[in-house]
Formats: C-alpha cells, sequence, structure tokens
C-alpha cells in the first residue's frame, strides 16, 4: 500500500506475544514477568473478527525477526525489538506459512498488515559491553556478525548531539543495544535488500519503523524504496521541529508531539488546550503530509491513559481525538477494553483474558462509533481526510471545537462530575437548518438559518456532529 491507500485508513496496533494464543486457553499472562505469554500470528488470524468488529482496517504487529532466545536483564524479547538474525522469524511467534495465512487472511477482509521493523540496532546477549568493540561477541548476529558492522561502543548520553544520538548505542551497560553502521554502503545495500524481500515474501502493505531518529536522515529514503510500501517512522519527541524533517524521508511519523499535548490536555479538569492548538497548528505547517502522519493516545512505550485518570468523560474525550484529527488513527490493543496498566512492562497486558468480549464495555462501543463516523464522513465529502482540521475559538477555555467537514467535534476537559453549564458555540459552520446527529448520544441538533450550531455540554462528553444526511448512507451509526 502507498501513502494515499492508507489515509483514511485505521490501526489497531498489537503486540504479537499479548494478543491471541492460537489455542485460546485461559494461560494468565502476568507483564512484571517479562517474559513470553505465548501470543501468536495463528491467534490474531483467528481473532480478526474482533478486530474488524471494532472498525479497523489495519493492523500493526510487533517485530517478526529472530531475537535473543536467553533472558536479559530485562527478561525476554517477548516484544520482539532485540534481533539477533534478521533472515530467521521469531519461531515463538509461529511459521513463514502461518504469517503468511495472516497477510492472506487480512487481505481476504481488505484489510492491511503493518510490520514493526528495527534497523537500527542487534542485540547479543553475549555482549559485554565495554569501552571498545574488541571484546563484544558479534558472531551469532545475521547477518552481520563482525565488530565493524557496528559503530564503536557509547551509549547515547546526549539527545541535544545528533552524532551520538545516531552513532552511539540505545539500551544500557546491562542490555547494550548493538548499533548498526548505517554509514556502511555495503550494509546499507544489505538492508535494502532485506526489507524488499520481507516485504515481498508476506505481502507486507506497510512498516512502522523502530527508532528513526537513530539513524542519518539520508539513509531512509532509499530504505523506504526498496520496501516499495507505506513507511512511518517512530520518532519519539515532543517537539515538531524535530520531527517534522523526517516527514520529507519517509511518508509518515508517529504523531509523539501531538501525543503528548493530547494527554496533558485531557489529563484533568487543569489541562490546558492552547498547547494542543500550538502542536497540531506547528505540525499542520510543518510536517510534509499531516493527512498521514499516525495519531494515537495509547502505544506500549507509555502508561495507559487510564493509568492517569479513569474518569469516563476524560477518557472518552482523549479517546476521540485521533479519530477526529488529521492523521491516521492508531489504537493500541486494550485500549478498547479499559485497560489500565502503567509504565512499561504494565501496559503490555495480554487481551485474551478479556475473551475479545465486545458486548457491555463502553470504550469498544466508544471506538466502533468513532471508526464508523470517519468512514462515513470520508464517503460522505472526499477531500474529509486531506482537509485541515480548523479549531473554532470559544469563550470557555475547558471547550474545544474542531470544524473538518462534513465533521463537527466538540470536546472538553471539564470532566463527568462537572456541575458547570458551558455552551459550544460555533457559526456557519454548517449548512442553513440542517439537522446534525452527535453519533456519541444520537441527540439531533439543529444549525440556525446561518449555518450556526449551539450545543450544550452533557456530563462532560464528547459529541461528534455530523449531517443526518451523510449518516443515512450509513445504516449502522444512530440509526433513525
Ligand atoms: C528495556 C527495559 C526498560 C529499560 C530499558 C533500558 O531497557 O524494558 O525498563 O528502561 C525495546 C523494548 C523495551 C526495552 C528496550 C531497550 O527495547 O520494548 O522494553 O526497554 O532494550 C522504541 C520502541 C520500544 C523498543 C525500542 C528499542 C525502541 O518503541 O518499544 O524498546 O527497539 C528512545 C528511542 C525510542 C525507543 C524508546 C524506548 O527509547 O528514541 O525509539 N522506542 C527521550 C528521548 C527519546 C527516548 C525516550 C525514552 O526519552 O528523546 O529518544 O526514546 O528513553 C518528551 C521529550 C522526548 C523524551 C520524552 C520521554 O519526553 O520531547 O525527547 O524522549 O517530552
Ligand atoms: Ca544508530
Amino acid at each position: 500500500g502507498s501513502a494515499s491507500d492508507w489515509r483514511g485508513r485505521a490501526i489497531y496496533q498489537l503486540l504479537t506475544d499479548r494478543f491471541s494464543l492460537s489455542n485460546d486457553s485461559a494461560t494468565p499472562c502476568n507483564t512484571t514477568q517479562v517474559q513470553y505469554c505465548g501470543g501468536t500470528w495463528n491467534g490474531i488470524t483467528n481473532h480478526l473478527d474482533y478486530i474488524q468488529g471494532l472498525g479497523f482496517d489495519s493492523i500493526w504487529i510487533s517485530p517478526v525477526v529472530a531475537n535473543v532466545e536467553q533472558t536479559t536483564a530485562y527478561g525476554q524479547a517477548y516484544h520482539g525489538y532485540w534481533a539477533q538474525d534478521i533472515t530467521s522469524l521469531n519461531a515463538h511467534f509461529g511459521t513463514a506459512d502461518d504469517l503468511k495465512a495472516l497477510s492472506s487472511a487480512l487481505h481476504k477482509r481488505n484489510m492491511y498488515l503493518m510490520v514493526d521493523i528495527v534497523v537500527n540496532h542487534f542485540v547479543s546477549t553475549s555482549s559485554v559491553a565495554t569501552s571498545d568493540n574488541a571484546t563484544l561477541d558479534f558472531s551469532k548476529l545475521v547477518p552481520f556478525s563482525k565488530a565493524t558492522d557496528f559503530h564503536p561502543y557509547c551509549l547515547v548520553t546526549d539527545y541535544n548531539n545528533q552524532t551520538n544520538v545516531e552513532q552511539c548505542w540505545l539500551g544500557d551497560e546491562h542490555l547494550p543495544l548493538a548499533d548498526l553502521n548505517t554509514e556502511d554502503p555495503s550494509i546499507v545495500s544489505t538492508m535494502n535488500n532485506w526489507i524488499e524481500g520481507l516485504v515481498k515474501s508476506y505481502g507486507i502493505d506497510g512498516l512502522r519503523i523502530d527508532t528513526a531518529k537513530h539513524i542519518r536522515k539520508d539513509f531512509w529514503p532509499a530504505f523506504a524504496k526498496a520496501a516499495g510500501v507505506f513507511t512511518m517512522g517512530e520518532v519519539l519527541i515532543g517537539d515538531v521541529g524535530y520531527a517534522a524533517p523526517y516527514t520529507e524521508v519517509l511518508d509518515s511519523v508517529l504523531d509523539y508531539p501531538n501525543y503528548y499535548t493530547l494527554t496533558s490536555s485531557f489529563s484533568s479538569q487543569t489541562g490546558n488546550f492552547s498547547a494542543l492548538i500550538s502542536s497540531v497548528t506547528a505540525s499542520q505547517q510543518s510536517y510534509s503530509t499531516p493527512s498521514v502522519v499516525g495519531s494515537f493516545l495509547e502505544n506500549h512505550d507509555n502508561p495507559r491513559f487510564q493509568s492517569i485518570t479513569q474518569d469516563i468523560s476524560l477518557v472518552k474525550n482523549a479517546m476521540t481525538w485521533p479519530f477526529i484529527q488529521d492523521g491516521i488513527p492508531i489504537l493500541y490493543q486494550g485500549q478498547e477494553q479499559g485497560f489500565t496498566g502503567g509504565a512499561e512492562p504494565s501496559n503490555r497486558e495480554a487481551l485474551w483474558p478479556t475473551a475479545f468480549q465486545m458486548s457491555n464495555k463502553p470504550l469498544v462501543a466508544h471506538v466502533t462509533t468513532l471508526n464508523a463516523v470517519r468512514k462515513a464522513a470520508a464517503a460522505a465529502n472526499s477531500s474529509f481526510l486531506t482537509t485541515p482540521l480548523k479549531f473554532i475559538t470559544q469563550q470557555d477555555p475547558s471547550l474545544l471545537a474542531v470544524s473538518k467537514p462534513p465533521l463537527i467535534a466538540l470536546l472538553t476537559n471539564l470532566g463527568s462530575n462537572s456541575t458547570k453549564s458551558s455552551t459550544w458555540v460555533a457559526s456557519g459552520v454548517a449548512s442553513a437548518n440542517e439537522v446534525l446527529v452527535d453519533v456519541l448520544s444520537c441527540a439531533t441538533v439543529k444549525a440556525d438559518g446561518s449555518g450556526g450550531v449551539s450545543v450544550a455540554v452533557v456530563g462532560g462528553l464528547p459529541q461528534v456532529l455530523i449531517p443526518a444526511s451523510a449518516l443515512a448512507k450509513n445504516g449502522t451509526v444512530c440509526p433513525s
């Protein structure tokens, strides 16, 4: 898939080890043990109905290559980021045929497969870090098994020094991540051939590129071209100015800058929308293609939103954002089930203990509706996905109103216990006398003669308005 093939999609991020067992047994998974819990590619294939039922048409899975088998100072490589041999698959997750079967099962449903990949580093547990490469054992690493294939050992210590960020090693002295010498042309061409082969062998439609900021920017265009599919880089940074240049060398990045302001805006009643408005405005001006950045509220590296607040109205407001803003929404497994895990590894809960239940789960219903309304909006307006959202000025600083025709989203951080009576007001956002539906409550509101809308806050809940005429074709959301 190309960037435009991905633009209208919605991604469900899962950790292969933590999504589904092959046999649906009740095996528990204790996140604090940092061990493999048994999830597999076959397990995913067996539960695509669940993901599709939530309204997602793409999945992002963990890295697929063979990792270190030993238990390290930080446990086992169940997350897949500690590659040892990139020419073999991680047998814990299944066989080559299993991965191909997952890919073709997805394609039969018109769903896409995004695979997480790591170029930046390898891990050998026989590595004992010292001040030079000479005493490290690289012999188990494939296809790069000599010291000169890696940068000389030094840990990343200075995030203000880009050479240090690119050419020193992530991890720490207990588990150093051997930093691939991506300045060496023969290593570059080996990696380009590797990704081309991986994408073709398994019918991969897109890549999530780990640690993208830890490799020089001019490595990426040829790599992305060799892959031939949509690329979304992980550039973990709060600063839009730092992240934006990576959207010139890859199709897209994970939208970390807006993740931080989103989280702080909705974490409490004192959250400040002006930071979110500034980061969104800056990213609209500086990302090469804002409509394809990956927009998310949770992932496997950060504490879950519900470890910060469990106020259902704040949670629903924050969850709404990725679905109504400019990029591709990404939902991390378990958010829909109300998981509350804090910092890693607690945020990597297995999903199977929920038995994939969808009924009587308020956030399952919420996300299903959000996916449906986004599709309805895109169907009603062919430029919906590429039209930058606009903020609609409000008097009350705890209200945030956004217009992205044909949608109007009314968000607030007042919280569910607020007794304050507030009203959103927007002029000229709809057609004269048009009837709009809030898809989250199915309440209707009629625009005035000049397309103005006035809506009261109810229980601190978000509202997502769409013309009733645009919903009619959809049929499943708020059927009249
Ligand atoms: C293990 C243990 C941890 C232990 C660590 C040393 O080792 O589990 O408890 O602390 C994988 C595993 C992890 C594992 C690591 C290392 O490998 O999943 O469990 O941690 O062995 C990606 C992936 C991530 C993955 C890796 C490695 C990379 O998403 O799951 O981790 O393949 C950096 C990288 C980023 C990386 C992240 C974990 O570390 O850049 O690619 N994620 C600052 C820096 C960031 C840095 C971040 C965290 O700190 O700028 O570059 O990310 O160290 C904002 C600022 C940012 C700031 C953030 C925190 O705040 O603007 O600059 O980020 O406001
Ligand atoms: Ca590097």
